[in-house]
């Protein structure tokens, strides 16, 4: 029997609709993904997977949690895309307004992509600047501005990455290393006045799991503060994962004020909405009420909204508990992570916040994209494939963030240390 990937080939490239998926960080075939429950996927191979991919951050709750499927199949039964307002849309801007003290408005969207496009367009027009800094190893969706090299050296002139992206338009993007407060006020000095903003993931996760070291975040609002610029915090996956708003409410690591934030993921409970917002004075120049552009077919789609809602309910529900369970777990899981590598011998820095977790096979610590670059990756893949074959489905790259959700009980954390720790063993 051939495997689905050779048909999906014939027609999608690289048999996916989305890269990572294709397992190309890990080689070998990916598990087409039949259904899931809590923290189970179902394979077309017919096994079932603990998974830690989470949906790449929405599945907070776990799959198909039955308040978002029953309020999902509710809106169905509705009609969908109106286009035309609904008042749902707006309950869910006032429940994301009431929950981060940084967003007065704020604009719905489909994906993480249009969000942080959207945001950068505003920052630009309301600066009336056209460079920001953004940092090697944080990922904001893929559109074009966004898709830059790092060169070398400390901080550099973005250089694009993918084909396609004209080098005038990664021009503008300037490029400094995660946590390093002295490239990026190196870039202020030789730019200051035409940084229109700062973009930046307040807890990294698309370099597996990276936080920010003490005085990062605070230093880049003082260096905005000082240059009139923005600083745009990119929640795409940190937002109501982290907590009940964000990094930006996290006493933790400050908590520092973003002019913009961008979100998505979890506040769409799995379905394609993200958002994008902030001050007032700001998101009052988006179109319609502002000449700022930014228009979607499918934005605040009924469906989307229902399922989001669904989710954000369910995690404010007894007085947030939910991120209890999340706080609990995640630790639990990454503690027997780390007791299995002690016990193995293998050098490994497990790194986390809450159910987000980053596995890094090198003796750390962990804090910019050149240290995961640094870790052993080969051995990554051979522990993937060593826990796929006993029922874990870990994210397909080093360069990805493991997700728990309140899904995952004991149970799930005691197999997963275990499969962890005999993989570990086989070297
Ligand atoms: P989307 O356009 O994929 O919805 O969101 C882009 C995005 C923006 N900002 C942050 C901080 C993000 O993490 C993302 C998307 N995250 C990746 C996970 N590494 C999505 C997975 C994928 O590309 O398939």
């Amino acid at each position: 029997m051939t495997h689905p990937i050779e048909r999906a080939s014939l027609f999608m490239p690289g048999g996916v609709s989305s890269p990572v998926r294709a397992f190309t960080g890990v080689g070998g075939d990916p598990v087409f993904v039949r259904s899931a429950e809590g923290a189970y996927l179902e394979g077309e191979d017919g096994r079932r997977y603990i998974d830690y991919i989470g949906g790449y951050g929405p599945h907070i709750l776990g799959h198909g949690y039955p308040a978002v499927v029953a309020a999902v199949r509710e809106a169905a039964g509705r009609g969908t895309a109106f286009g035309a307002p609904t008042v749902a849309e707006a309950d869910l801007a006032e429940l994301l307004c009431s929950a981060l003290p940084s967003m007065d408005m704020v604009r719905l969207v489909n994906s993480g992509t249009e969000a942080t496009m959207s945001a950068l367009r505003l920052a630009r027009a309301a600066t009336g600047r056209n460079k920001f800094v953004k940092f090697d190893g944080c990922y904001h969706g893929h559109g074009d501005a966004f898709l830059v090299a790092a060169g070398s050296g400390a901080a550099t002139i973005g250089h694009p990455s993918s084909p396609g992206v004209p080098e005038q338009v990664t021009a503008d993007t300037l490029v400094a290393p995660y946590n390093d407060l002295e490239a990026v006020r190196g870039l202020f000095e030789q730019y200051g006045d035409d940084v229109a903003c700062v973009f930046v993931e307040p807890i990294a996760g698309n370099m597996g799991l990276v936080k920010p070291v003490d005085g990062f975040l605070a230093g880049l609002r003082t260096l905005c503060d000082e240059h009139g610029a923005l600083l745009v915090f990119d929640e795409v996956m940190t937002g109501f994962r982290v907590d009940w708003g964000g990094v930006q409410t996290l006493a933790e690591h400050g908590p520092v004020t973003p002019d913009l934030s961008t979100f998505g993921k979890v506040i769409g409970g799995g379905l394609p909405l993200a958002a994008y917002g902030g001050r007032r004075d700001l998101m009052a120049q988006v179109a319609p009420a502002g000449p700022v552009y930014q228009a979607g077919t499918l934005s605040g789609n009924p469906l989307a909204v229902a399922a989001g809602m669904a989710a954000l309910e369910a995690l404010r529900a007894d007085d947030r508990a939910a991120y209890e369970t999340l706080e609990t777990q995640g630790a639990a899981l990454a503690e027997g992570l780390a007791g299995a590598a002690r016990e193995q011998g293998v050098p490994t820095t497990i790194q986390r916040q809450g159910s987000m977790i980053g596995v890094f096979f090198t003796a750390g610590p962990v804090e910019k994209i050149e240290d995961v670059h640094a870790s052993d990756r080969e051995l990554y893949k051979r522990v993937f494939h060593r826990m796929l074959e006993q029922g874990v489905h870990l994210p397909p790259s080093p360069y990805e963030t493991f997700f728990v959700s309140t899904a995952h009980g004991d149970e799930e954390i005691e197999r997963t240390t275990e499969a962890f720790r005999k993989a570990l063993a086989q070297g």
